[in-house]
């Protein structure tokens, strides 16, 4: 990837101290800055890309944007473009998106991502797979070495018919790298976590790393039950990361 030298951030100026939040936010702005009046959107879903579509609302009232069409990748996103005012439409009618902007649970060196931590990791995939461009925008505590290897989840959307067996037989497939699955839940009600599309999330948690991840994608692919998983492998074209030292682009 080639890796463009990190910009000075308000976050490095003055000595003052940024929120996470307060980078999430410089990097979903930076991002915004590469959408053109025109442009057919994919719109991500998540706290630092809610930053984005906020800042495409405002410039759209700005009038400083126009004849934007979004494609939400969740009804939360699509909730919030609602009320901004961003005119919205699907894959049926926009098979080819000029640009998404999302964020990432995890970034590898190759742009490599876990993503679905949020839950809507089938919706993202469809989109961002459908986009020209896909900008990923993290703060810098998304950056790791190898995705899946740093003991969070990775989840994976399965149907709810016998999630059990289902949640066993993704065991079986990393058995060696020590995986364990977990059915998301709702916290306080402990029922399962069900997505957009009616369908629960098993969270894989891994000993060892996974090794060859396009070999893992497929063979979770392979599963009966199995919808999608929430690796994104080599789909990512730019990654721009906000840190306290300034935010730094990668384009693939
Ligand atoms: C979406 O939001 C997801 O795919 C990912 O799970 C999550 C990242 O959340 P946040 O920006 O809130 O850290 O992009």
């Amino acid at each position: 990837p080639l890796m463009v030298s990190p910009q000075p951030s308000p976050s490095s100026r003055g000595g003052v101290c940024l929120s996470q939040d307060e980078l999430k936010k410089i990097a979903a702005y930076k991002a915004v800055e590469f959408v053109q009046s025109g442009m057919v959107l994919g719109l991500g879903t998540g706290s630092t890309a809610k930053h984005a579509v906020d800042r495409i609302g405002e410039l759209l009232k700005q009038g400083k944007l126009k004849n934007i069409v979004g494609i939400p990748t969740s009804e939360i996103t699509r909730n919030q473009a609602e009320k901004l005012g961003i005119p919205l439409s699907d894959l049926d009618d926009h098979p080819i998106l000029d640009l998404a902007i999302d964020g990432a649970d995890e970034v590898d060196p190759d742009m490599n991502l876990v993503k679905g931590r949020g839950g809507s990791l089938l919706r993202e995939k469809m989109v961002e797979a459908a986009c020209k461009k896909f900008i990923v925008i993290v703060d810098e505590s998304k950056l790791v070495s190898h995705i899946g290897g740093s003991g969070l989840a990775m989840p994976v959307e399965i149907v709810p018919f016998c999630w059990k067996f289902t949640l066993k037989r993704l065991e079986m497939l990393f058995m060696e790298a020590g995986c364990v699955g977990k059915l998301r839940r709702f916290e306080g009600s402990g029922d399962p976590f069900v997505t957009d599309n009616k369908n629960y999330i098993i969270d894989l948690y891994f000993d060892k790393e996974i090794g060859d991840l396009k070999a893992a994608s497929d063979a979770i692919l392979r599963l009966a039950g199995v919808v999608e998983h929430g690796m994104f492998l080599d789909m990512a074209t730019t990654l721009i990361v906000a840190s306290k030292n300034g935010v730094s682009f990668t384009n693939k």
